[in-house]
């Protein structure tokens, strides 16, 4: 098992019992807040960091010094907002590598992210590391609702890089979109109801670029037969956090124009 899977089927087993404090208080590079429960037992709390956690991101392939369009690193940027933690971008330029990159990330992937004096890799590890070292406010999914929505991003993949209308992928994609609109229409505005959580954090990014991608390559959108994808979708957009960590249109589809071509 990859030092990455060891930590997330630790950190997995963690919050499925529903461990909300840090254990191991020297880990902890944060502020302990105390509070004092009213059966009067002392906890500590992680509080907010004393200096701002550093991530390393995409940067953008048509404007200098902006964030760029890869959808894991929007992922854990919005983590970080939701939870109000103060971070530091490091823009990676993915098409030349600088050296100090390959030495914290050998696999050369984004996002990487500063925790516990170590570079940690992949959205899903640093999102579940983030909840367990800043619990409040809490953004976990039920895992019950957790896979919401969860193959869309594939199978837009898929009917993206189809050269052939008649092979199925889109009626994949539009079956997925279909279990998501009766997913919201029931649970909605957000995958857990009426706040959001860690699920929509991971879905968003990709929804945003399903919808530019999709646009401008196959001139197709989200039918209005699926009302409750387009409002969702139109919900997460506007939120403020979004509107700071979202990428730009023209990187989106630079971005995904090696796969079209193939
Ligand atoms: N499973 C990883 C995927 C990360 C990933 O694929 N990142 C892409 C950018 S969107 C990357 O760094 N690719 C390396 C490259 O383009 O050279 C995660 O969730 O963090």
């Amino acid at each position: 098992m990859s030092t990455a899977s060891a930590l997330s089927s630790s950190l997995k087993h963690h919050l499925a019992f529903g461990l909300r404090f840090p254990q191991n208080h020297a880990l902890c590079r944060c502020n302990a807040a105390r509070l004092t429960t009213s059966r009067s037992f002392t906890v500590a709390m992680a509080a907010t960091p004393t200096s701002p956690l550093e991530v390393c991101v995409k940067a953008s392939v048509t404007t200098p010094n902006k964030l760029g369009d890869c959808p894991f690193c929007q992922r854990v940027l919005l983590t970080l907002e939701e939870k109000h933690l103060p971070y530091d971008m490091k823009l990676v330029d993915l098409g030349n590598k600088p050296e100090w990159f390959l030495q914290i990330s050998p696999e050369g992937k984004v996002p990487v992210a500063k925790l516990d004096e170590k570079w940690v890799p992949d959205s899903d590890v640093i999102t579940q590391s983030l909840e367990e070292k800043y619990p409040d406010p809490p953004l976990v999914t039920p895992p019950e609702k957790a896979s919401a929505g969860s193959k869309i991003f594939s199978t837009f993949i898929g009917f993206l890089k189809s050269k052939d209308p008649s092979d199925g992928t889109e009626q994949a994609l539009l079956n997925e979109l279909s279990l998501f609109n009766d997913h919201i229409k029931e649970n909605g505005p957000f995958i857990n109801g009426e706040k959001v959580s860690a699920a929509d954090l991971s879905l968003g990014p990709k929804l945003f670029h399903l919808e530019i991608a999709l646009g401008h390559y196959k001139n197709w959108s989200i039918p209005d037969t699926l009302p409750y994808v387009k409002s969702y979708m139109k919900t997460l957009f506007s939120l403020e956090s979004f509107i700071k960590t979202r990428a730009s249109t023209d990187d989106v589809i630079a971005g995904w124009r090696p796969k079209v071509m193939g």
